[in-house]
Parts: C-alpha cells; structure tokens; sequence
C-alpha cells in the first residue's frame, strides 16, 4: 500500500528550514489574505475586509520590511488601542492571582518593575524583547498576521518570538480573532521570560525543523494544547500557563471553573486531539509540572524519526546537522 510506505518515510533533509536566526528573514508566510508581496498601500478597506481588527497601517509595513538585528519600531497607539489595553489588563489582573501559574506572576511583576509594563499604555515591542533578552534570551519580532505554522514554530528554535503589534478593535475588547499584541504581551511574554518554559519553547521549535506537513500538524497541535492553552499543577491546585487564558478573562476563568473535561497531557495522545478556536476550550490538558512535561515532550521528539540530529549553537544562533544515517 503506497500510502503505507509513504507514512513510514522518514523525515528527509531536503525540506528547507532556517539554519542560522538571519534566515528568519524567509520565515514570514501569512496564512491570512495578507501577503508580504501585497500592496499595503490598498486602502484599508480592501485589506481589512473580514478583519474588522486591524487598526495600525504603519505596524505592517514595518513588520514586513524587518530584518534580524534591526530595532522594533515604535508604534504611536491611539487613546482608544491604550483604551482597550487597559480594560482587558485591569481585568486580568484580578485573576491572575487566583488563575494563573507561579512563574506568570512572578515575572508579571518584574514586567511591571523593569518591562515597561502598566495599565495605561501598550508596552512597545523592542522595550519587551530587551526585558526578554535579558532573562531567557528570547526575542521578539514583529509580524504582520497569522503565519504559517512551520515558520512560527521553525522561529522559536532560535529562542524568537514572531509577534503581533497591532490591537484588535476597541469594539470587542474581550475577544480577538486572532492573535493580537494585546495577547502576545499578557500571554506570552511572561512565560517566555521563564527559564524553563523558555527552553521547552526552543526544544518545541528545534523539533519541528525540517519535519513532514503532518508532523508539522502534530507539534502545533501539541503547541496549541500546551504554550496556548496549558494547564498545570502547583500546590495541589490547577493553575492556567497557557497564552490563550492567561490573555482571556473568560477563557482563564472557565479553565479553571470544572466546566472544560481536563486531560493529563500525553503528547501521543495531545498531538492527535482535534480543536476548535471558536468558543472556549472544551478540552485541556494538565502537566504535573514543566519539568515533566518537558521530559514527556523530549519522549515524544525522539520517537519521531528525522533523517539527522541538530543541535542548537547559542554562539552563532545557528543550528548544525548530525548525520547519523
Ligand atoms: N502566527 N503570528 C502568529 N501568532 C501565533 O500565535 C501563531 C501563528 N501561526 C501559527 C500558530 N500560532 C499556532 O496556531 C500553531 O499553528 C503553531
Ligand atoms: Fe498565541
């Protein structure tokens, strides 16, 4: 059966992936109607059609002109984006004691010290990276939508977070259709600036480089059911260190309220789970700690059968093939 023999193909090295962080230059596939090559001097009627969301013209063309090494640049936010800003923080905030997980807080109160964190203004994007930089090495990097899984997950092996600069629309603060900074700043940046979580995100990253389509698939699903939408165990009590809660009052609320059926997270069985983005998760699944969920996903990587080895040069940011036949 030749759909049998094609699964059983091991990962080939032929399929392009970045070897050095310059080349995320390339990895810059928007799976949105907005393409780099586009026009964005359309008028925003036409390229906002069905993404009633995007306010910020000038945060595009900066997001598709950017190179590696270059500075974020900064973005001027109207009263009503700090407006919405402040609204989803003010009420996050109230939760995050209760929801979130110990290494959230703990280092959404450095953010507030030393990141350039408060309620009343969106924090700009190159202030963020170099607060990032300094505690796990991680980095920012503007970007103009939703990109292709392959990229996005290909931009994490090289410790670069591909992030969102613009605000979703005031007229529904408590939701996004897709990400926005808003959710990148609350829900991302924190765990990222953990050490442990840092490193489970670039192993994330490094694992998927040169893989199939399908297992592409399956490590976002994994991505989505952890990074996103993870939760874990701290002092006998579940706590949200997923970005898709830890940025949603209600999302981080109903994670926590018994209504979602909670899973212990076995990356065999998390690949394969199918998802919805369209209404709270009904499905979540649970870490015993990073640790473990770190061992498990390391369980799961070895058992996927690449061609070669990489292994990641902090030194020159690149990432060298073992051959091993
Ligand atoms: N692109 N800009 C951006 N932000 C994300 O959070 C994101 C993405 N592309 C894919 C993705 N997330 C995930 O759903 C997984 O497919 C990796
Ligand atoms: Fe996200």
């Amino acid at each position: 059966d030749l759909k049998l023999l094609e699964e059983k193909e091991p990962e080939k090295k032929d399929i392009w992936f970045p070897k050095h962080i310059s080349d995320l230059d390339k990895c810059t596939h928007l799976i949105t109607r907005f393409e780099p090559d586009l026009d964005y001097t359309h008028p925003v009627s036409v390229l906002t059609e069905g993404n009633f969301f995007l306010s910020q013209r000038s945060d595009f063309k900066a997001a598709f002109g950017f190179r590696v090494g270059q500075a974020i640049p900064r973005v001027e936010y109207t009263e009503e984006e700090n407006a919405t800003w402040a609204h989803v923080y003010r009420h996050l905030k109230d939760l995050f004691p209760t929801h979130a997980c110990k290494e959230h807080i703990d280092v959404f109160k450095l953010l507030e010290m030393e990141g350039g964190f408060c309620e009343e203004k969106i924090p700009q994007l190159e202030d963020v990276s170099n607060f990032l930089k300094r505690k796990t090495g991680f980095q920012l990097r503007p970007v103009a939508g939703l990109l292709s899984a392959r990229d996005f997950l290909a931009s994490l092996a090289f410790r670069t977070f591909q992030c969102t600069q613009y605000v979703r629309h005031g007229a529904k603060p408590d939701h996004s259709p897709e990400p926005d900074c808003i959710h990148e700043l609350l829900g991302h940046v924190p765990m990222l600036a953990d050490p442990k979580f840092a490193q489970f995100a670039q192993e994330l990253g490094l694992a998927t480089l040169g893989v199939s389509d399908e297992n592409i698939e399956k490590f976002a699903t994994l991505f989505w059911f952890t990074v996103e939408f993870g939760l874990c165990k701290q002092n006998g009590e579940l706590r949200a260190y997923g970005a898709g809660m830890l940025s949603s009052y209600g999302e981080l609320q109903n994670s926590l309220s018994g209504a979602p059926t909670v899973k212990e997270f076995d990356p065999m069985v998390t690949a394969v789970q199918e998802y919805k983005d369209d209404d709270f998760q009904p499905i979540l699944f649970v870490v015993e700690s990073f640790e473990d969920m770190m061992t498990k996903m390391r369980q799961y990587v070895a058992s996927i059968d690449r061609e070669f080895d990489l292994s990641y040069d902090p030194y020159t940011q690149s990432v060298k093939i073992l051959d091993h036949n």
